[in-house]
């Protein structure tokens, strides 16, 4: 297949079928990686009101909301945005870690780009930094891996039917 790399210029996703999965818990964070990712979205072509956005408590709700649309056939990329910061207990890494591991889990499951634009930081403040306007916004990065993912995808050879292990 020769050599990929992404193309020079901005990817056309107007055809791109994403959805976006966010967490409420420290929503003052992932609102703005919401609109980051709807805003990149955007400047690539696609239509922030063709993006379902489905809201879900927290990150660790995540990556069952994504593996069901990923599992569904509907989308060809999930971006998933959350904000985990470090408190005094160890929930901070069971929340994070269980969301990373869910998050791959569900992409290598299913064989769709399940993006983790998850914040884990230390404090508010970093997470703020990470989710304020630009190329600094997490949601941006997450938009723009999702597209190139897409486009990864469409450019490598489909997979092979596997065989049917009842016959
Ligand atoms: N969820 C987050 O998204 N970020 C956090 O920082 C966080 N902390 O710190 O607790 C958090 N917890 C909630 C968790 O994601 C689940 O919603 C909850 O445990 C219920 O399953």
């Amino acid at each position: 297949m020769g050599e990929y790399a992404p193309p020079a210029g901005p990817l056309d996703a107007s055809d791109m079928r994403v959805a976006i999965v966010a967490g409420r818990f420290n929503d003052q964070v992932t609102a703005p990686l919401l609109a980051g990712a709807q805003a990149t979205l955007a400047d690539h072509g696609l239509d922030p009101a063709d993006v379902p956005v489905v809201w879900v408590p927290g990150a660790f709700e995540i990556p069952l909301a994504a593996k069901r649309l990923a599992a569904s056939g509907t989308v060809d990329a999930v971006i998933c945005l959350g904000a985990v910061i470090r408190g005094d207990t160890a929930h901070f890494d069971c929340v994070a870690g269980q969301c990373a591991a869910g998050l791959q889990r569900a992409a290598l499951d299913t064989g769709v780009p399940v993006v983790f634009g998850v914040l884990t930081t230390d404090t508010v403040e970093q997470a703020l930094v990470r989710s304020g306007p630009g190329r600094d916004n997490k949601g941006y990065e997450a938009a723009v891996t999702a597209l190139e993912m897409v486009d990864l995808l469409g450019a490598l050879p489909a997979p092979a039917p596997r065989p049917d292990p009842a016959s």
